[in-house]
């Protein structure tokens, strides 16, 4: 699935959110630990509440491959029941030298089939280009992070008197076009949206930050979308984990709902 079909996606169900697939063995519900795969048994619920809700899932890497192997086929089956009309995530933050760069991109969009994969841009042209490569996947390229530490480095300001992630958004754009590159904003760094959207006004954006770290989606919304939207905005936590209760995959359902609501009505 390129950004057309998700385009299309998000404008045929007046929905932009992307469910964030990040699943702890802490703190899941505690009647799914006697499974044989909790993990996959809670995602698997959340999916079927939820994909009415949603266009998109994003599991973070980090939450599968930290348990081993046990994870990894977590995830191999997490990606068999995401409904094919649902854009696929990778949030794998990779980039490395050419070769090995390579070897990542295989990973996310062969072994696993992912449409997309979250990359690091601080490795430069040759560490992004062999995800490009892949005519009919899409590389999300880490623009200003939604944490405090985007400070650190994002926000450096250089000799031109830009930040140093206008200077990333600028360059890297010429990488690749709107239709296979994507950028990561964060929700809590939404004041910056304004400025963004001048330099990349046609690339659709990755909005996390909303929820449990406390970005504003009416900020988000009027700021940061294009004529044809142009929006995926994830929401992990405060969905997955509304209840860990039986009533989970219902709560996380109705959380989703109560996001697609105020995404509708900002929306006019
Ligand atoms: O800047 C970023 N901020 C961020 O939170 C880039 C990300 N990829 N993420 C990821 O989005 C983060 O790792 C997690 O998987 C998700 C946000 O989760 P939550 O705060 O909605 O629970």
């Amino acid at each position: 699935m390129t950004c057309t079909d998700l385009s299309r996606q998000i404008n045929t169900n007046n929905n932009c959110l992307c469910i964030g697939l990040d699943p702890e063995l802490g703190k899941i519900p505690k009647h799914l630990l006697g499974l044989k795969d909790p993990i996959f048994e809670f995602n698997k619920a959340i999916i079927e509440a939820t994909k009415n809700e949603c266009v998109a899932y994003k599991p973070n890497i980090a939450f599968y491959e930290s348990l081993g192997r046990k994870g990894w086929e977590s995830l191999e089956k997490t990606m068999e029941v995401i409904p094919s009309t649902h854009f696929t995530i990778a949030d794998a933050k990779r980039g490395d030298i050419g070769n090995t760069s390579k070897k990542y991109a295989e990973t996310f969009f062969e072994t696993f089939d992912f449409d997309a994969v979250t990359v690091a841009p601080y490795m430069g042209e040759d560490s992004v280009r062999p995800f490009l490569e892949y005519s009919e996947k899409v590389t999300i390229l880490l623009g200003l992070t939604s944490n405090a530490g985007s400070e650190n480095f994002q926000k450096l300001k250089l000799k031109n008197g830009s930040f140093l992630f206008e200077t990333v958004l600028k360059e890297a754009s010429k990488w690749g076009s709107p239709e296979n590159l994507m950028f990561v904003v964060g929700a809590t760094n939404a004041a910056s949206l304004t400025q963004i959207r001048a330099i990349i006004p046609d690339h659709f954006l990755l909005i996390p930050g909303i929820g449990a770290q406390g970005g504003d989606i009416q900020e988000v919304i009027t700021k940061g979308k294009n004529s044809e939207i142009g929006l995926l905005i994830n929401v992990s936590r405060s969905i997955i984990y509304a209840s860990n209760g039986e009533d989970f995959s219902l709560k996380a359902q109705e959380e989703a709902k109560n996001i697609n609501a105020q995404y509708q009505s900002l929306l006019g």
